[in-house]
């Protein structure tokens, strides 16, 4: 097992690795921008080191500052959260040069999965059921244009180096074809320095449904249940559930085995999510594979009462995994509470948190770095907790969250908890009657 861990992150997430650390005997090296020096993760971490000035560019994504904090520090593995480093191949690829384990996929999976038309061909050679759409990458206008006559309109045209909504469009005639792909190149070749785009059939209203997967050095593989992120706002999301309250026992299956499938194609070692979008039929298609982490990983280990971190720590040490195929008996749901403005386009609101108070209660769960005179810099996200709560049925967790939010209290910046309570009262979703779709038509009620 490494006897010390280097987090490359920060805030929440940073803090959630060091508990588990702390818990398996290992010890930690927390590394923070000079706009964390008051952090928790600092103070709870056994070393710190500083790396650099707040922009992220110069601390948190400062890859020669980071090496050399885990060589000063003689830290044996990286564990490098969410965002930031966590799929950067580049980053994965210096760490295992430098005998530096890095607790995330190899350089190979995460390029390989960062093009989003090779990963496409993966999964179709793998039998993963994906959106029906072009034989790899769209030569010209022209070409886009018949395409979508061939596939059959509506479609969606997409940079293959795109990902999380960047770089895509949805097209409805043969004129908007041509356009699209004259938009897309250009974006995407600024953007991504890639201008290459592919194009799939148009599936409206789908749900976002994702199954958590885990894989070893021996081959082994297990799905530990999906989660519903369909409760996005621009591909930010704000609200998690498992289990989906679409699924089906016969569904999880054939999903849990498709996202095995996917992860088995690429020889995955670690933990991981298998994104799928989900018709109103039941039909479901590959989107993308995450090699990290996820933020809202929480409702998983609430359900299934796993320490997900552990395992993939576990998992990087050589350790078979001891997760196995699920059928969650509890429900669980996060809500992000972000120092955003709900009143106000959800506009970031950081600063002094002037008070204080978390919710608690039999199946309440809070992950955040924040505290009572903490102050939110403005250089980073906006999130300032997650709240889980976990209850043996979805209306006991709905109402269970309801309860914890109306406890919550959080002064000095604008937060996301108004909104989450109006959600909470929604008659459609208290059904679980929601898509992708649902917060462009929700809007919250002035106080
Ligand atoms: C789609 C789609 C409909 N049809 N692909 C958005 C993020 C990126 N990973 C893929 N996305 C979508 N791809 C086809 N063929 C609709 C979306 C989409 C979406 C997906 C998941 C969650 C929220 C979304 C919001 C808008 C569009």
């Amino acid at each position: 097992m490494f006897k010390k861990i280097l987090i490359a992150n920060r805030g929440e997430i940073a803090l959630r690795v060091i508990r588990t650390c702390k818990e398996m005997g290992i010890k930690t090296v927390a590394v923070y921008s000079s706009a964390d020096a008051d952090s928790l993760p600092v103070r709870f971490a056994d070393e710190a080191v500083c790396i650099g000035p707040a922009p992220s560019a110069d601390s948190y994504l400062k890859i020669p500052n980071i090496i050399a904090a885990a060589e000063i520090t003689n830290a044996d593995a990286i564990h490098p959260g969410y965002g930031f480093l966590s799929e950067n191949a580049k980053f994965s690829r210096i760490c295992a040069e430098n005998g530096i384990k890095f607790i995330g996929a190899t350089p190979e999976q995460i390029e390989g999965m960062g093009d989003k038309a090779t990963a496409k061909s993966t999964m179709i050679a793998a039998g993963v059921p994906c959106v029906p759409g072009s034989e790899g990458l769209l030569e010209s206008a022209e070409h886009a244009r018949k395409t979508a006559l061939e596939i059959g309109l509506p479609v969606m045209m997409k940079a293959t180096a795109g990902g999380g909504g960047k770089g895509m469009r949805v097209v409805w005639n043969e004129e908007e074809a041509l356009k699209a792909f004259e938009d897309i190149q250009r974006e995407a070749s600024a953007a991504f320095g890639n201008d290459g785009i592919y194009m799939e059939k148009f599936i409206e209203e789908p749900r976002h449904i994702e199954i958590q997967i885990a894989g070893d050095q021996f081959g082994t593989f297990c799905h530990m249940s999906e989660r519903d992120c369909s409760i996005q706002r621009r591909h930010q999301k704000l609200v998690e559930e498992t289990p989906s309250p679409f699924m089906t026992k016969a569904l999880r299956k054939k999903m849990g085995d498709a996202a095995i499938k996917a992860a088995a194609a690429v020889n995955y070692e670690g933990v991981g999510t298998v994104e799928f979008l989900v018709d109103k039929h039941r039909n479901f298609y590959f989107m993308e594979m995450n090699t990290r982490i996820q933020v809202e990983h929480t409702i998983t280990e609430e359900v299934i009462n796993f320490d997900l971190i552990k395992e993939q720590i576990k998992i990087a040490a050589g350790i078979p995994i001891s997760g196995h195929n699920y059928d969650p008996k509890m429900h669980a749901i996060q809500c992000r509470i972000n120092a955003e403005d709900p009143y106000n386009d959800f506009r970031p609101s950081p600063g002094r948190v002037a008070d204080y108070h978390s919710p608690g209660g039999h199946g309440v769960r809070i992950d955040t770095h924040v505290y009572a005179d903490y102050t939110i810099p403005p250089n980073y996200d906006s999130m300032v907790s997650k709240l889980i709560v976990v209850a043996q049925t979805r209306e006991e967790a709905i109402k269970k969250m309801h309860r914890a939010l109306s406890e919550y209290i959080i002064e000095g910046v604008k937060t996301t908890i108004p909104f989450h309570i109006q959600l909470l009262e929604d008659e459609k979703f208290k059904k679980g009657e929601f898509t992708t779709k649902f917060l462009e038509d929700f809007e919250i009620k002035p106080i």
